[in-house]
């Protein structure tokens, strides 16, 4: 891709020289946006997710207001698994909601490998479209294994993941068959967006520091591994974010990812330390901030390029996906200023 900013999303990736910071946001589709609302409406968002139309320009919107330097994907984590047939509902200001939840051995029947040609076209088709249409890199992005399966042990949306975590000690070899099922999915559903045109991808292991560090390199981290392994032939490159995961950030850098998402618990310098030197760090600013006077949000967003400063690549991004009752203006402002203060 040419220079300046179509470029420097992919170079900042690969800790390459850049203009200014990079700059977009997990979550910058969606409810903030009047846009997102008035094109939704009460739908059904696996619905929209299914027409290609619709789904790319859900995901151009942000990209035309905000002026961000990537685009990425809309789809949720739970796509794949309601193309191969689970029973998900996204129930809106909840989440996804599982109709009958994954607890012994029978239930793997129902995790049959994804065919995502076949299963889940609409995904290759919206990708497709949106390279034709965007000026920027394109993110395509999964759940990894161990958020996927909290989701399907869980029933929804969990605080104490208990039943999962309850799963994998009390059943270690039907846990390990489920992460492993998960991940096949997880690689043949992100090798189908980068074939059809995705420039990089982000794996979402956003429940992953719920676990000690402990239980996520003994029981987690070897699916974690095989997803990002199988996709070291793809050529693009590899973010790897969770919530929470400061005591992980180590363990979740390895060889096989370019780009580590940071959440905002954890200073950048602190978690360059814990990953060495080489890679690109993608954070971190603390989503609740953005709902705060611009003078405030100005000034920590200084704060986090400040900190910044001295890594070898630095995506700026929120430490997690933006809140809906954020202010749109405030965003804008966010992108603005850190194409400004990151200027080389
Ligand atoms: O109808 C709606 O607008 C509901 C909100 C919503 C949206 C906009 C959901 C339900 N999913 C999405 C799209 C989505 N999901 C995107 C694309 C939009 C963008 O980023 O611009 C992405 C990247 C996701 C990924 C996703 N879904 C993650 C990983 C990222 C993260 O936030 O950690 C997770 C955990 C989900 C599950 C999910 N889907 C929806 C919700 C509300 C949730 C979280 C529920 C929970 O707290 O467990």
């Amino acid at each position: 891709m040419p220079e300046g900013r179509v470029g420097r999303f992919l170079d900042a990736c690969r800790c390459q020289p850049v203009d200014t910071t990079p700059v977009w946001f997990m979550r910058q589709a969606g409810r903030s946006l009047p846009e997102y609302r008035a094109l939704r409406g009460d739908g059904d968002i696996l619905a929209a997710i299914a027409n290609p139309e619709l789904a790319a320009e859900l995901t151009l919107q942000p990209v035309r207001r905000y002026g961000v330097d990537a685009a990425i994907l809309f789809s949720d984590i739970v796509v794949p698994l309601v193309a191969i047939g689970v029973g998900i509902e996204i129930v809106a200001g909840r989440g996804p909601v599982i109709g009958e939840p994954f607890r012994t051995e029978a239930d793997l029947e129902r995790l049959r490998p994804l065919d995502a040609g076949s299963d889940a076209p609409y995904v290759a088709e919206t990708v497709r479209i949106l390279t034709k249409e965007l000026a920027v890199p394109l993110i395509g992005f999964a759940g990894m294994p161990f958020t996927l399966a909290s989701y399907l042990v869980e029933g929804g949306p969990s605080r104490s993941f208990a039943r999962v975590k309850g799963l994998m000690h009390a059943e270690p070899t039907l846990f390990r068959a489920l992460l492993d099922a998960l991940a096949s999915i997880t690689v043949e559903f992100v090798r189908a967006q980068v074939d059809a045109g995705a420039d990089a991808v982000q794996l979402f292991d956003s429940w992953a520091g719920a676990l000690s560090r402990h239980d996520y390199e003994h029981f987690v981290m070897p699916a974690s591994q095989s997803v990002l392994a199988a996709l070291s032939g793809s050529g693009v490159p590899r973010v790897h974010f969770g919530v929470g995961t400061g005591e992980l950030l180590d363990l979740m850098a390895g060889p096989e990812v370019e780009v580590v998402g940071v959440d905002w618990r954890v200073p950048l310098p602190r978690a360059a330390e814990r990953i060495g030197p080489g890679k690109a760090l993608q954070g971190n600013l603390d989503p609740a901030i953005c709902l705060a006077p611009w003078e405030v949000v100005r000034g920590e967003v200084e704060r986090v390029l400040d900190e910044a400063a001295g890594l070898d690549g630095h995506v700026f991004n929120l430490g997690h996906g933006v809140l809906p009752e954020t202010d749109p203006a405030i965003l804008e402002r966010v992108v603005e200023a850190v194409h400004e203060k990151g200027a080389r």
